[in-house]
């Protein structure tokens, strides 16, 4: 299998006329067609993008090729993926209206989805690359989190009702097998799609590869990921899927979205902040107001996500997940207690999976600019390092942690990691 990356010809003609036959998008764009122009943005392993503007304002439209982008068609993968990345915005649309922009339209033939243009937003992982902060992100970030993932729980919905909305995704096969593969296993094995900093890191993904103990850990994981069905995730939650500007956040690339743990989502998140954290000391130029920031951020997006969630618990419990009628009067105070020790677990549950993310974001396909623009190896291979040491720890011994501040002092500690 190859991974080079293709050249793909966009065809900007078919793309100005599907958009020019669809008087929602036509009237979005303004004046006529010929006033219309379309630009591919996309640096995502998956879609192409395209940003098109008219007069009187612009759209993105996203196209999914039979393949993945970043590898061409040696790698097939289907395309109906547009199917459930639109689904899945219009469900945590419905529950995150602010963090989640707008689908206009979507084409099952064509395999095109239009969503609204989020205008002054740059991808969060770009920023954060050229050492930006987002001091607005950690607040919106949980509360889309705990929107999400709460009104599509069983906390939330009737039975049948999410047993219906899970039915849908249970059938994003292909999307996530792709995670079932590349977070879980193939990292662990002599996989041609591996990539790491060699020879600096070879010893190390030598060791990691029979470590039994971390193998073990993992598979738990997955395990997890494969039978939990616990809320609707966006299922790739990683600082490229985010959208920011100085005020505001938005949340895109839902197509790896099905029924799994909450915690994948929150793992992946706190993981891509982990990791630009560790990346931001190895460039030129020190970094450490942006990695005072993203710490902070670590902190702040588990503790308001565990304080929404727990109220929305409180204020909104629709489904027929722990009935309300059980717990009244005197009974109240064990629903509490139990509220508390479910966050306990989901934390617990969040450190795997943010372990697991960090993991094969240094060792597998998808590494991220945050360490591969790390220019200097000896450098990039120190803070990848420093990573891959706090992810083992989450991975294999998440209990050991119990707030989120005892996770911000374990990333702090690793620092004192010596260079290899
Ligand atoms: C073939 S896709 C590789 C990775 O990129 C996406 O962002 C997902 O994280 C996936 O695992
Ligand atoms: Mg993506």
């Amino acid at each position: 299998m190859t991974t080079s990356v293709s050249v793909i010809e966009p065809d900007i003609t078919k793309l100005l006329d599907h958009l020019a036959g669809q008087p929602v998008l036509a009237h979005r764009l303004g004046g006529a067609r010929h006033q219309w122009s379309a630009r591919e943005i996309g640096d995502g392993n998956v879609n192409l993008v395209y940003a098109v503007r008219g007069p009187a304002g612009a759209v993105c439209v996203k196209q999914a090729p039979p393949y993945v982008r970043a590898a061409g068609p040696s790698w097939p993968l289907t395309p109906e993926r547009v199917l459930f990345e639109h689904r899945a915005l219009v469900e945590h649309r419905r529950h995150a209206p602010r963090y989640v922009p707008e689908p206009l339209h979507v084409d099952p033939a064509e395999h095109l989805l239009t969503v609204e243009y989020l205008e002054g937003h740059t991808v969060m992982r770009v920023g954060l690359a050229a050492g930006a902060s987002y001091p607005h992100f950690a607040e919106q970030a949980a509360r889309y989190l705990a929107h999400t993932l709460f009104f599509t729980s069983d906390l939330a919905l009737p039975a049948g009702d999410k047993r219906e909305l899970a039915s849908f995704f249970e059938t994003n096969t292909a999307m996530c097998q792709i995670m079932e593969d590349m977070v879980f296993t193939e990292i662990f094995l002599p996989h041609p799609r591996n990539r790491w900093t060699s020879p600096e890191l070879d010893k190390d993904v030598k060791a990691l590869q029979g470590d039994t103990e971390l193998k073990l850990a993992v598979a738990r994981l997955k395990q997890r990921y494969l039978t939990s069905r616990a809320a609707l995730l966006h299922g790739d939650l990683h600082t490229g899927s985010i959208m920011v500007s100085a005020s505001s956040v938005g949340v895109i690339d839902q197509e790896f979205a099905c029924y799994g743990p909450m915690g994948f989502d929150l793992g992946t998140l706190l993981a891509h902040l982990l990791i630009a954290y560790f990346a931001a000391d190895a460039h030129a130029t020190a970094r450490s107001t942006q990695q005072n920031w993203l710490l902070t951020a670590v902190e702040q997006v588990w503790d308001d996500f565990r304080a929404h969630f727990t109220d929305l618990w409180r204020d909104h419990a629709g489904g027929d997940g722990y009935p309300p009628a059980l717990f009244t009067g005197a009974a109240e105070a064990a629903l509490e207690a139990e509220r508390q020790r479910y966050l306990d677990d989901l934390f617990t549950e969040t450190l795997g999976f943010c372990g697991a993310e960090i993991i094969r974001r240094v060792v597998g396909f998808a590494r991220p600019i945050d360490f591969t623009t790390i220019t200097d190896s000896t450098r990039r291979a120190h803070a990848e390092r420093r990573a891959l040491a706090l992810a083992r720890s989450l991975a294999t011994a998440p209990t050991d942690y119990r707030t989120a501040a005892d996770l911000i002092a374990a990333a702090r500690a690793a620092e004192g990691i010596q260079r290899g």
